[in-house]
């Protein structure tokens, strides 16, 4: 019989740092609503939630590492906004924030989630963060819980097993 690992959605006992960008603000201030959203209802403790505003979202990675490298939080969750528009400086953030939070997640061993919208113009974004194409920031809450309790489930068998 195979086991099966799962993480559970639910905050509940659960710590979380999240990282946003001040940069496409209209945008990111839309994310962070949905993340916290979804916390709260999945029963998030509003005392076990930590925010902080970068410039923009290639600062994003830095903040992470030191909440991911802190201890004090079960998961970061990462929002930011990039949007194309005619420079090819969107090439340059986009990616170096993308793999600055995969470098992050991966170096520390906590989840670092990675909810930022990359889009061709403002239009797309916002339907992203609460349009018509849902929200990310709150996609973003549900993945970190969903990852934080599965690596517990994980970290409690090993224990078992040891
Ligand atoms: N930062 C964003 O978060 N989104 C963008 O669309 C963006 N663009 O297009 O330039 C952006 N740039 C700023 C960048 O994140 C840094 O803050 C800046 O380069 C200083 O390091």
């Amino acid at each position: 019989m195979p086991k099966f690992l799962e993480g559970q959605l639910t905050a509940k006992g659960l710590r979380f740092a999240i990282v946003v960008s001040r940069f496409n603000s209209l945008v990111t201030q839309r994310l962070l609503e949905g993340a916290l959203d979804a916390l709260r209802r999945h029963d998030a403790d509003e005392d076990a939630i930590t925010v902080a505003w970068t410039p923009g979202s290639f600062e994003i990675p830095l903040i992470a590492q030191k909440f991911a490298k802190s201890g004090k939080f079960d998961a970061v969750i990462c929002l930011g906004c990039i949007i194309r528009g005619d420079t090819p400086h969107f090439e340059y953030v986009a990616n170096e924030t993308a793999k600055g939070i995969a470098q992050v997640m991966l170096d520390i061993g906590v989840p670092v989630i990675f909810g930022v919208v990359t889009s061709e113009n403002l239009e797309q974004a916002l339907e992203r963060a609460g349009g018509k194409a849902g929200n990310r920031g709150f996609d973003a809450a549900m993945t970190a819980m969903e990852m934080a309790n599965l690596l517990k489930k994980i970290e409690t068998e090993e224990k078992l097993q040891s």
